[in-house]
C-alpha cells in the first residue's frame, strides 16, 4: 500500500447520485488498494456564496456521507481542508507558476462565470490552483473524480512539472482515475447536462439525502425520450441511457442485462422499477448514515487533520527550500 489516492468534495448543496457514482462509489472500490486521503473542500466551497452555519454543517455532513458510503475511517484520512493551512501557502506559491491564460481555459471556470455572473470572484478563478496544492501536497499517484474534473488534474500535472523542472523534483505526477460508467451522470429533467447540486430545478437530481418518496417521485417524472425501444443509445437516447446507466450502477446488473430483461417493455416499465432500486439504495444509505453522530465525525477530522498535516508539512518544507525561502 504505497500509492495514494486523494480526492475531495466540496460541503455546499445537496450530494447526489452523480457524486456518488462519479466520485464515492469509486474511492470505496479503490480504498482496500491505496492510502487514501479523502478531503472535504470548504475553502473551495466559498467560491461560491455560503451561508455561514449552513457551511458548518455541511462540513459535517460530507464526513457522514463519505462514512456511509463506506469509506473506512480506520484506514482513510479524513480531514477538512482549512484545518491544514499548508494547502492555500501551496496554492499560492502554485500561483506565481500558473499563467492567467490556463485559468482562463478551465471550462468549469466558464461555467460557473456564466452561472454567477454578479460574483465572479479571484477565488472562482484560482479554484483549480488550491486544487493542484491539495493533490501535490500528499504525493498522490491517483486522483478518482467525475470527468467534469478531468481538465483540472490535467492543470496539475502541467503544474508539478513546470514546478519540477525550474526549481528541483519535489512533485510526483498524479493521474487521473475516471470510471467509464458513472464519469456523468445527467440531469433527470435534461439529460444534455451533467447532474448538478447547483442546477436550478431540483428535479434535476436525486439527492442522497431525499426521501425515498421524494426520490421516487423524481424518477418517474424523469424526461425520456421519443419511441419506445430499450435500448442502450447515447446519441439517439441519451435520457435513457442515463437512467440504464444509473440502474446498472445501483443495481450491479450491467446495460446489456437490463436491455435484455426490458425487451418489448416501455419507458414507464423501467422507471418504476429503478424508482424501486433508488428508494432501497438511499433508505440503506440513509440508515447508515444517521448512525454517526456529530462527536464521532469530530474525532475523526481532527485524527485526520494531525495525519494529513504532518504529510503536507513535509511536502511544503521541500517546496520552500527549493524556492529559497527556507
Ligand atoms: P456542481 O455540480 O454544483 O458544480 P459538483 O457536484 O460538481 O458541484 P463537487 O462536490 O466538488 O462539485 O463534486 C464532487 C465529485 O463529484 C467530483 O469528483 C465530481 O467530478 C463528481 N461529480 C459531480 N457531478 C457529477 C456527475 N453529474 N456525474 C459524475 N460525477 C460527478
Ligand atoms: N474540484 C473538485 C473538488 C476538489 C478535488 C480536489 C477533487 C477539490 N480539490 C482534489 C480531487 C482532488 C470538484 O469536484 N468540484
Amino acid at each position: 500500500m504505497n500509492k495514494t489516492i486523494f480526492s475531495g468534495v466540496q460541503p455546499s448543496g445537496n450530494l447526489h447520485l452523480g457524486n456518488y457514482l462519479g466520485a464515492l462509489k469509486n474511492w470505496v472500490a479503490l480504498q482496500n488498494q491505496y492510502r487514501c486521503i479523502f478531503c472535504v473542500v470548504d475553502y473551495h466551497a466559498i467560491t461560491l456564496k455560503q451561508d455561514p452555519k449552513v457551511l458548518r454543517s455541511k462540513i459535517l455532513e460530507i464526513a457522514k456521507l463519505y462514512l456511509a458510503a463506506g469509506i473506512n475511517p480506520e484506514t482513510a484520512i479524513i480531514f477538512q481542508q482549512s484545518q491544514v493551512s499548508a494547502h492555500t501557502e501551496l496554492a499560492w506559491i502554485l500561483n506565481t507558476i500558473t499563467k492567467t491564460a490556463e485559468l482562463q481555459r478551465m471550462t468549469q471556470f466558464k461555467d460557473k462565470a456564466k452561472e454567477n455572473k454578479e460574483n465572479i470572484n479571484m477565488g472562482l478563478f484560482d479554484y483549480p490552483v488550491l486544487m493542484a496544492a491539495d493533490i501535490l501536497l500528499y504525493n498522490t499517484d491517483l486522483v478518482p473524480v467525475g470527468d467534469d474534473q478531468s481538465q483540472h488534474v490535467e492543470l496539475t500535472r502541467v503544474l508539478a512539472r513546470r514546478f519540477n523542472s525550474r526549481f528541483k523534483d519535489v512533485f510526483k505526477l498524479p493521474e487521473v482515475y475516471i470510471q467509464k460508467q458513472g464519469a456523468r451522470v445527467m440531469g433527470l429533467d435534461d439529460p444534455r447536462k451533467k447532474m448538478s447540486k447547483s442546477a436550478s430545478s431540483e428535479f434535476n437530481y436525486v439527492a442522497l439525502l431525499d426521501k425515498p418518496a421524494m426520490a421516487r417521485k423524481k424518477i418517474m417524472k424523469a424526461v425520456t425520450d421519443s419511441g419506445s425501444e430499450i435500448k442502450f443509445d447515447l446519441r439517439k437516447k441519451p435520457a435513457l441511457a442515463n437512467l440504464l446507466a444509473i440502474y446498472s450502477l445501483l443495481a450491479n446488473v450491467s446495460v446489456q442485462e437490463l436491455e435484455a430483461r426490458y425487451n418489448g417493455h416501455g419507458y414507464g416499465e423501467l422507471k418504476k422499477d429503478l424508482a424501486e432500486v433508488v428508494a432501497k439504495f438511499l433508505a440503506e444509505f440513509q440508515h447508515r448514515f444517521s448512525g454517526f453522530d456529530d462527536q464521532f465525525i469530530n474525532n475523526i477530522l481532527e485524527q485526520g487533520r494531525q495525519k494529513a498535516s504532518a504529510i503536507a508539512a513535509e511536502t511544503l518544507t521541500k517546496v520552500k527550500e527549493a524556492i529559497g525561502v527556507a
